[in-house]
């Protein structure tokens, strides 16, 4: 069953990756949009989609997103980073307006290019690509904390602007997932520091787990509008509770 056009932000790997592969499967049409064009080539070779390289916190990159997607039934705002652990009293003033930048600009930006589509198409869906980290706050993660509680803010702001038409607004809050590549970002490219983050963790989520979560909300019925899907390993019983072993 064909069910639409998918736009997939930060497509490239990790959750995006997973999730456009997953939507694909589902039936959409599916949009992989991200900065690495080599990497979107064979994606979209491999699983049927059309690749758009986009740039969240260029409006001209965003613009001309917009320009290749006439129609869009799902966004799927999932680009995002973070950047450092340092405490506010130290942190980079620079790494908290690039967090802010990509992950909730960013999310602005691309839902403004594609809400008339959305819209336009009598069952449209925005995804919010949250973390916990948008609920709940810890030491060193300021920065990040702050841009995915305005991600937050983003979602539930736009639910409510969005009533009476035919929009969902989901946000996604996932805790600690194994990606190849946010925690080496995060550290700037330190592996073994990225390495610790996991470190004893029996079976961290995947970037496949919240592609599950991402296909479950915008396959349910169109009436049925999930809020809030909040999804941790079991090994992670709150931000600052993870359950570790020695051996
Ligand atoms: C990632 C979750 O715990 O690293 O969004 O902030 S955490």
């Amino acid at each position: 069953m064909r069910r639409g056009t998918a736009v997939v932000t930060g497509a490239s790997s990790g959750i995006g990756e997973a999730t456009a592969r997953r939507l694909a499967q589902e039936g959409y049409d599916v949009v992989v949009a991200a900065r690495r064009r080599d990497r979107l080539e064979a994606l979209s070779q491999e699983i049927g989609a059309r690749a758009v390289t986009l740039d969240v916190t260029s409006p001209e990159s965003v613009a001309a997103l917009a320009d290749q997607v006439p129609q869009c039934t799902v966004l799927v705002n999932n680009a995002g980073l973070a950047l450092g652990l340092d405490p506010v009293a130290t942190s980079d003033v620079e790494d908290w307006r690039q967090m802010y930048d990509v992950n909730v600009l960013g999310a602005v930006r691309v839902t403004q290019a594609l809400l008339p589509r959305l819209v336009g198409s009598g069952q449209g869906h925005v995804v919010v690509m949250g973390s916990t980290a948008g609920r709940i706050v810890y030491e060193g993660g300021g920065g990040y904390a702050a841009a995915k509680h305005g991600a937050a803010a983003l979602a539930e702001t736009l639910r409510l602007e969005l009533s009476g038409q035919p929009v969902r607004v989901t946000e996604i809050a996932p805790g600690m997932v194994a990606t190849p590549e946010f925690s080496l970002n995060r550290f700037r490219g330190d592996a073994d520091k990225a390495a610790g983050v996991y470190q004893g963790v029996k079976e961290p989520l995947t970037a496949e787990d919240i592609a599950d979560c991402v296909a479950w909300c915008v396959t349910r019925p169109p009436h049925v509008d999930i809020d809030l899907l909040v999804v941790r390993p079991l090994a992670q019983a709150a931000q600052h509770k993870v359950h570790r072993t020695t051996s």
